[in-house]
Parts: C-alpha cells; structure tokens; sequence
C-alpha cells in the first residue's frame, strides 16, 4: 500500500465511514474503534458503521456507543455515507460480508469514493483500489497499528486506541495461542500495554462474561462431540432444539468449536449450529496444521476464512450436513491425519 498516497486522501477528506462485517467480532469492532479514534485526532469527522448490534461483550470499549448499527438505523447510515469523501471497509475482503443491502450501497460508491481495505482475509476483492491486506497477519487489528503509524495518523498511542487494538489482537489470536501470532504481535502488544491497554482488565471483560445459561450450553456441546480417532477429526452438533433448551441467545456458541481441538490427535474440527429463526445450517471449522478449512469450506459448504479457521453453511436438514460432511472427512481422511 501506498501509504503517502492514502494520507492524502484522508487529508483532503472531512467526513469519514468506516465499515465492519456483519455479525462483528472483537476484531472487527476493536479495529474500526481505533482507526475512528486514530483519523479523529486528526480533525475528522468519522462515523463507525457496524452492520449488525454489538455483542454485549465489547460494549464496554471506549467509544462502542457511538457506533451507528445499520439494522436499527438505516436512514443515518445512508446520510452518513452520503456525505462521505472516503469510506474504510475494516476486517472484511469483499462487499457482501457487509450484508446484502449495505453491500449493494458500498457497490454503488466504488466509482464515486475513494474505499480503503484493511483486512487479513485470503483473496481481496482487487476491484478495491487501495487495499492494505495481509492474510498472514492474525488480525486485523495488528494492520491497523500498522496503518495508524506508517501513515502517521498517530505518533504517540493513546489509552483507548490501545485498548481497542489490543481487543481485536487478543480476540483474533485466540488469546495468543494461534499460528500466526508472531514476534512482531508481540512487539506491537508490548507497546499497547505501555501506552495504557490494562491487559487483565481486558482479557476479563471479554472472557469472563458467561451466562449460566450459555456455561450449561457449553457443558451440552462437550458431552455430545462426536471423535473420529483414524482421521483425527471432531465435530459438535447443536440443533435447534438443543439451543432452545438452554435459552440460545446470539453469541453464545462463541468459541464452542475451539474445544474440539482440545483432544489429542484431533487436527480437524467442525461445530453445526441451526439457529432459531434461520434457514441455514452454520457451520464452523478450525484446524491445527495444515489442513486448509478454508479452501474445504469453500469447496464443500459455500464458505470460506482462513487456512486454520473458516466457516460455511448448508441448506437442508441437519442429519444431510452430517451425512455430507462425514463423507468429504472420509474422502480427506489420511490428507488430515497427516497434517
Ligand atoms: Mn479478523
């Protein structure tokens, strides 16, 4: 990326958007917190769009309620990229993972407005004509740090854009456990720490913030794994009925597909959840290695992601996403136990 090309977009610039995906995650709204914050030292007038209602557990980050949630207010939104002189699509590749309607607007502006990726997604969509993307970051978050200095929007960091980059570092890294946690996230962590992100304090906003209802769930998903020892592989199903029992509330399947990897020898999990009200089957994959979930997510269940972490779906009954997925683990079978 052109980094003295795209200040200077953002210095001819008043009015700012800056755009996350659907269904934000600590990443998404921890990136597009610290780069509002970032271009508003800077004079700018900024709106944070997120195209669905913030999870109850980021509500707490600084500057969370300012943030404009397009299902509930539409017409602002719309007003708000209206007057835009340059839109900031952050922690997404392409303009769907916006939601269809927001996605067909950001469509529409492509010729008329500057739009700046920043992202980690694998394949960038290369119609955007300033992308900064770099899948083998593990988060989005990270890039923005690197943003905000190499184009010297901040020169010294200030409580609140720590604490925001450090969230979606934290969340996306998996609490600094996955692969692509590197030498350089931990540099950058350091210096977060030092300019006043309280790492404890936030590690326990986020995490410790189970409902007895979603714990009790959790407990569900566990006693029902399924193992599948010969190719290393797991998998969780929830269905409709199990959620309801325990008083499904969105965002409380969070991190359940991360304990299929938990068992020795797993390399390959998978968590099915139909949820009440939709008409998909979601389903999440993680892997350990090199088995790629995101190309067996595109391949076979209309998805995609990263190399260990992806996601999909299926139209058709629960029992068929089963029957489906047990016969592409068979056909990977030795691909996955060797990986
Ligand atoms: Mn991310």
């Amino acid at each position: 990326m052109d980094f003295a090309k795209v200040r200077e977009l953002i210095d001819r610039s008043n009015n700012i958007v800056i755009i996350v995906h659907t269904r934000p995650d600590g990443d998404a709204i921890g990136s597009g917190l610290a780069l509002k914050k970032a271009l508003e030292k800077n004079g700018k007038n900024v709106t944070l769009i997120s195209p669905d209602p913030i999870p109850v557990f980021l509500e707490w980050l600084p500057g969370a309620e300012e943030i404009l949630v397009f299902s509930e207010n539409k017409a602002d939104a719309k007003a708000k990229l209206e007057e835009a002189d340059m839109i900031f699509i952050v922690d997404f590749n392409t303009f769907s993972r916006a939601g269809t309607l927001l996605g067909e607007i950001l469509e529409d502006y492509l010729s008329q407005k500057p739009v700046v990726m920043i992202d980690h997604h694998l394949q960038p969509d290369k119609r955007i004509p300033y992308i900064f993307s770099d899948p083998s970051k593990a988060s989005s978050a990270e890039l923005v740090y690197e943003f905000i200095t190499n184009t010297g929007l901040v020169e010294q960091l200030d409580p609140d854009i720590a604490t925001a980059i450090y969230t979606g570092i934290l969340t996306d890294t998996g609490s600094f456990r996955f692969d692509k946690t590197s030498g350089r996230t931990h540099r950058i962590v350091a210096e977060l720490i030092e300019a006043g992100a309280k790492n404890a304090d936030i590690y326990s906003k986020i995490f410790d913030t189970y409902t007895y209802d979603k714990l009790q769930l959790l407990g569900e998903a566990i006693r029902r794994m399924v193992v599948i020892p010969r190719c290393g592989v797991s998998y969780i199903i929830l269905d409709e009925d199990t959620l309801r029992k325990f008083n499904f509330k969105q965002g409380d399947t969070e991190g359940v597909v991360n304990y299929g990897l938990m068992l020795d020898g797993v390399k390959f999990t998978a968590l099915f959840t139909e949820k009440p009200g939709e008409d998909k089957i979601r389903i999440s994959f993680r892997s350990k290695g090199d088995f790629d979930v995101n190309r067996f997510a595109r391949k076979y269940f209309n998805g995609g992601g990263h190399k260990n972490a992806a996601g999909g779906n299926f139209e058709g009954s629960m029992a068929q996403a089963e029957k489906t997925f047990l016969s592409k683990v068979k056909k990977h079978c030795d691909e996955i136990k060797n990986s």
